[in-house]
């Protein structure tokens, strides 16, 4: 199974929505709630390149993007090779 980091924040539609195709999937994740963590904050603008909107997508280290970016990696039919990686 990849590593995949999900950081998020409790009341964020796009979390959610992300959290749920990666669950459809049957991928496990590691969430990182920025709120309850602000001092993971900076961590997740830095290695997201400066992206300031939660969800920030991870996948064994590789910055996926959001959850636009991330059904979007879907519906090209790049996310499920991601999951089946690792
Ligand atoms: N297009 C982005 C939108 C994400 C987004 O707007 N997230 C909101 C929370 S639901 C956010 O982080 N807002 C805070 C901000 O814009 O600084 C995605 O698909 O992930």
């Amino acid at each position: 199974m990849p590593k995949i980091e999900v950081y998020s924040s409790p009341f964020c539609g796009f979390c959610h929505r992300a959290k749920r195709l990666l669950t459809q999937k049957g991928a496990q994740f590691t969430e990182i709630d920025v709120i309850a963590h602000p001092e993971r904050r900076n961590e997740m603008v830095q290695r997201a390149k400066g992206g300031r909107t939660v969800p920030q997508i991870f996948i064994d280290g590789q910055h996926v993007g959001g959850c636009d970016d991330l059904f979007a990696l879907d519906r090209r039919g790049g996310l499920d090779p991601l999951l089946k990686a690792g």
